[in-house]
């Protein structure tokens, strides 16, 4: 699609000129317009606007005012200004919110790189600045391409490459999201005007032109210098192309989507890492994570001799075995699990210890339970303790699961012990919980 910028016929002054990429003649697809850059940044202007109101619901979502330990960005000073304590309802919250923010920011990928495209000739425009405003505006320009690729690249790495920045994705994918939202934001200002100009413009021409087909181009709007002034041969419509667009879109949509469901819908997603894997089947057959094994943790530290479950409060500690957790009272629910790498399972029915009932067990009133920070087995590497707020640890459905699908947890799911709690995400849901110690963290 292409063209060699050198063949065909130009314009005699191009003709030396076009070799330089800083020459509008260089650039020579007759696709590139205003017409074009402005339906897709409309798009992407709804879409990143998405993506950075999810991604901020994400973040609040592990709690990180909360303790030391849920808090991924430490320093992340006055940009945690939104933070709330994450509620309980409607329990699938984080596995919509987590499911539109990884779905769409994939989904958006053909978009973005349409879009950089048809602006590109402008990157090599010169003299590199006209005053201090327009260099201004390209320093803007530089943050906005540069901190699109940025969180594009790490999100993307870091849902298929299993982590691969492992503590320092959440501050990379944090900070970056907020230096390119202010360039977003900046550049939206300034040129959202010309693209609903542009196509509310060529919406009424198209109109005007079926009145009066002799009626010329109506007068510049802005966005002309897209416009090659040696445009080759058309191959595709600039319709064409965006359809080819949209259906790159579909395509990455359809083979993601998947993952946020059960069943077969989960084999459709050959783009996702776990995705296309089988969770195999009964009532263990959903998602895993981190497997016991990946984790360090071996059937003899879980057995019913050696465990042993610490639980602390203001009341004093006790320390309960499988069985006598079994001996409590025991509750169902039904609940998903939603992992903030955009892969979610259906709702399973867990059965297990209320955490209000452990913590009236250490010297609390269940409806004034307290924070809990909760530690598991595992001794190395990410997620191996996590804290819960209060409103969490008081809903009735949040449990210290022994149980799910009416079957004892397997190895991989946490056996002897784990947490779930509504509309919490993934992560938060620590798996061979070893100690729970209960008060204001
Ligand atoms: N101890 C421990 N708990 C853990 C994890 C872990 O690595 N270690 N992974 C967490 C994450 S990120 C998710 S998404 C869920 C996954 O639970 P599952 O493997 O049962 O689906 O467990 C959570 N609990
Ligand atoms: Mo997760």
């Amino acid at each position: 699609m292409v063209p060699d910028p050198l063949s065909g016929v130009l314009p005699a002054y191009g003709r030396h000129m076009a070799r330089s990429p800083s020459s509008p003649a260089f650039w020579r697809s007759p696709v590139r317009g205003p017409w074009f850059t402005s339906v897709l940044g409309v798009v992407l202007l709804v879409g990143i606007t998405v993506l950075f109101v999810t991604g901020l619901l994400s973040y609040a979502s592990y709690n990180p005012d909360l303790s030391p330990v849920n808090d991924k960005t430490p320093d992340k000073g006055v940009l945690g200004f939104y933070l709330f304590s994450w509620p309980t309802d409607p329990p699938w919250l984080y596995r919509l919110n987590q499911g539109v923010h990884v779905t769409l920011g994939i989904a958006l990928i053909p978009v973005l790189l349409a879009k950089l495209w048809s602006v590109v000739p402008k990157l090599f425009a010169l003299p590199p600045a006209r005053s201090l405003a327009h260099a201004l505006e390209r320093i803007s320009l530089l943050l906005l391409v540069g901190g699109a690729l940025f969180e594009f690249v790490t999100g993307v790495l870091n849902v298929q490459l299993d982590y691969l920045f492992p503590g320092s994705f959440y501050p990379l994918h944090f900070y970056g999201a907020w230096v390119f939202f202010a360039a977003f934001v900046t550049h939206a200002v300034l040129r959202v005007p010309t693209a609903v100009r542009n196509l509310r413009g060529l919406r009424d021409e198209g109109r005007l032109r079926e009145e009066d087909p002799l009626r010329g181009d109506a007068s510049p709007r802005g966005g002309e210098e897209l416009v090659s002034p040696a445009p080759a041969e058309p191959t595709v419509s600039r319709r064409g192309a965006l359809w080819f667009v949209g259906g790159g879109s579909l395509l990455l949509f359809g083979t993601t989507v998947g993952q946020n469901f059960d069943g077969p819908l989960r084999a459709t997603a050959v783009l996702a890492p776990h995705g296309g894997s089988e969770p195999g089947s009964g009532p263990a057959g959903f998602q895993i994570n981190k497997t016991a094994a990946s984790r360090g943790i071996t059937a003899a530290e879980t057995s019913e001799e050696a465990w042993r479950l610490v639980v602390e409060g203001r009341g004093g500690t006790v320390r309960l075995s499988r069985e006598e957790l079994l001996g409590l009272s025991l509750h169902s629910s039904a609940l998903p699990i939603a992992c903030v790498e955009g892969w979610s399972t259906s709702d399973q029915w867990w059965r297990g210890v209320r955490l209000r009932d452990l913590a009236a067990l250490v010297g609390y009133e269940a409806d004034a339970a307290p924070d809990v920070l909760v530690e598991s087995l595992q001794r190395r590497g990410a997620f191996r303790r996590a804290a819960l707020r209060d409103n969490q640890v008081r809903d009735s459905r949040s449990l210290l699961a022994l149980f799910v699908n009416g079957e004892p947890l397997t190895p991989d799911h946490g056996y002897p012990a784990r947490i779930i709690v509504p509309a919490a995400p993934g992560v938060l849901n620590t798996k061979w919980v070893a100690r729970m110690t209960f008060g204001d963290l």
